[in-house]
This record gives C-alpha cells, structure tokens and sequence, in this order.
C-alpha cells in the first residue's frame, strides 16, 4: 500500500466509512474517493460500473450498507435483503472487472448461527439457522463473505472479510425507531434526564429523580461493543497487512447484558430514574460474542474500553445537539 493509492470508501459518510476516512487521512493516505448516495446509488450497476471506470480505484472498502437495529431489520426484510445485495454486488464485482489490488468487505456478527457456541469463531459460518429477526440483513451478508472468498479462491486475488460486532461512535444514529441499542439508550437516558431538569425548575423536588425510560425486551440477552474508531484502526491494520485468511472476526473478545449496559450508560449520562422493560419488543440472540483470535494472532487488538467509548459518543451526541438546537434558534 502507497499513501498515493487510490483508495475508494463506499459509504464514506456513514458511521464506519467516516471513521476509516479520518483514520487513513491520519496515516497520510492522501487519495481518499468518496461518494454521496445522492451522486451514486450504488444499488445501480451501471452507474457503479461506470464509476469505476472513470476513477480506477487501487483498493476498494464496502462501508456502505443498509443498516439498522433490531426492529427496522424485523421490520423491513425486503430491504435489508436486497438493498444490501445489490450495493455489495455491484462493487464485488466491479472491483474484479477493473481488477483492484485489495477488496474489504464489511459484515456483522449476525452472519453467525444463533445457537451457535460461545465465543463465535470463524469456522461456525453456515452450521446452523440464523436468528429470525435479522436473517434477511445476515443472509446478504453471507453472500458478500461468500463473493469475496469465491474471488480469492478462483482468482488468488485479495478480496477479504471482516466481521465487526455490534458498532457504536460519533456519527451513530440516534433515531429511536431505527438505530442500535447503544445509541437509543445515550438518547433515552439524555431525553429522560432533560425532562426531568426542566420539570425541576417548575416544581423543585429535593432528590433531582429523572422520568422513567422504557427500555425494550427482558435486558437478558449478551452483546459485545465495539468503538467504531477501533474498527477503522482494524480496517487499516488489514489494508496494510496481506492476512492469510478470507474472513476475520472483529471485536473486544468481551460482552455484557443489556441490563448492565442500560446501568453503565445510565451513569455516564446522569439519568437517576427507573428503567421499565417492554416485554412486547424482541429480545434478539441470546448472545454473540466475536472469538478475535484470529485478529489478535495477525498482531491487531481493540484498545478503547466500553466506558471511554460511550463517554466519547456522549460527548458527540451532545455537540449535535447543541448544533441542531443553535440551528433551531437562529431559523424565523
Ligand atoms: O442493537 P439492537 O437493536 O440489535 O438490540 P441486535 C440489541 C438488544 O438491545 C436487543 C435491546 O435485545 C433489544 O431488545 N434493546 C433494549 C434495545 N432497548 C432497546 C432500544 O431502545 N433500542 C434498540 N434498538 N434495542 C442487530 C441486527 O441485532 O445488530 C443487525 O438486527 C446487526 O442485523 C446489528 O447485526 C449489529 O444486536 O439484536
């Protein structure tokens, strides 16, 4: 890799293709192409195919994807399905076509089975069914690890996956109805918190106790957390490394419940109320915690702590918030 390659983040304004972006430009790489989805609807195979030839990018990252927690993938199976294909499709292929040095393609730990033994390795790919509420999103992926493996295979070219864990990080979204757990809590707990100190001015109570928030399934289920900046530091480490493999876990190699997740976001945002849980909303896999040793054998480990991590996004959100509320102020 040359800090001049030409060196191409499909969805570069996301959550993760932001974070590689800011993490290559940190390195020195210096011919970064990127693309809104209002310049290029990566779902149309002609004009992606006409984009690469006009730009010719050296190494390709597929950071684009339909996205999105628990119950917008319930919700929409169709598009997670297809939307999700046709982007991975047409930049899979388009980057053989053109003939690129490197493919990274980015998946999710939903690819594994449910029931499939703790900690997830590699291997467990296709042994058993996939969780119901997000197999359409978990199928479309399996079929890009798939692609990428079939080209490295047939092709000997250096087409690989990498499977984050659940992400979380500046540019997160915040939209209660479609984001992740991480994010919906840190906009729960702030709201809630708001509230209440608002409420106080009027009618002062002496224990400051903020609203109750409602949090969704029983709290039982395990997640693993992963700072999306860490996974941009993952992104760069296989850029700049040949791995062997065609597809590698990435994560923290740790998990917690939703229960203690709710108690530690809770606390570093000051929320000092009752949690009440909706028994109504899916509770999702039991529990998929990433095996990262293959990750950790090639020389590469995540460094920022769960904690450090939300505080960080705490602290974004409330830079954005601060910004749309100065927006609203200065609108007639
Ligand atoms: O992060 P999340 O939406 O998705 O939910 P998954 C994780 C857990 O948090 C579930 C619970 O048990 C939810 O019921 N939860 C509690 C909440 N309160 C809330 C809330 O207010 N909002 C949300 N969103 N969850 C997704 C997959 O699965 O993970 C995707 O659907 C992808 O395909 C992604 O793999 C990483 O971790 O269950």
């Amino acid at each position: 890799m040359k800090t001049n390659s030409r060196i191409y983040i499909a969805g570069h304004r996301g959550m993760v293709g932001s974070a590689i972006w800011r993490a290559l430009e940190a390195k020195g790489y210096s011919n970064l192409i990127g693309r809104t989805s209002a310049e290029l609807d990566l779902r149309n195979q002609e004009e992606v195919m006409n984009f690469f030839h006009t730009e010719f990018p050296d190494v390709v990252i597929d950071a684009a994807a339909r996205v999105g927690g628990i119950l917008a993938n319930n919700n929409y199976p169709y598009q997670f399905l297809m939307d999700n294909m046709q982007i991975q499709n047409n930049l899979i292929d388009a980057s053989l076509k053109i003939d690129v040095q490197k493919f990274i393609f980015l998946g999710s730990s939903c690819i594994y089975p449910k029931l499939a033994p703790q900690p997830l390795k590699e291997e467990y790919l296709l042994t058993g069914p996939l969780e119901p509420t997000n197999e359409w999103y978990a199928i479309a992926k399996i079929t890009g690890v798939k692609a990428c493996e079939a080209i490295k295979h047939q092709f000997g070219k250096d087409f690989i996956s990498l499977m984050p864990t659940n992400l979380y990080g500046p540019h997160d979204n915040f939209d209660l109805n479609t984001s992740h757990v991480l994010p919906a809590l840190i906009r729960k707990f702030h709201d809630a918190k708001v509230k209440s100190n608002n409420k106080e001015n009027i009618e002062p109570v002496e224990l400051p106790c903020s609203e109750p928030v409602e949090l969704w399934g029983s709290g039982t289920p395990k997640r693993e957390f992963l700072y999306v900046e860490d996974l941009a530091e993952a992104v760069v480490f296989a850029l700049e490394n040949r791995l062997p493999g065609s597809l590698y876990n990435v994560g923290t190699g740790e998990d917690l419940t939703i229960q203690e997740l709710s108690v530690l976001i809770q606390k570093i945002v000051g929320h000092t109320g009752e949690i009440h849980w909706d028994s109504t909303k899916p509770d999702g896999t039991p529990r998929k915690l990433l095996d990262v040793s293959k990750m950790t054998d090639a020389g590469w480990k995540a460094k920022t702590s769960l904690e450090d991590g939300i505080r960080k996004t705490y602290q974004w959100f409330l830079a954005q918030e601060g910004a749309i509320k100065e927006v609203k102020i200065t609108q007639p």
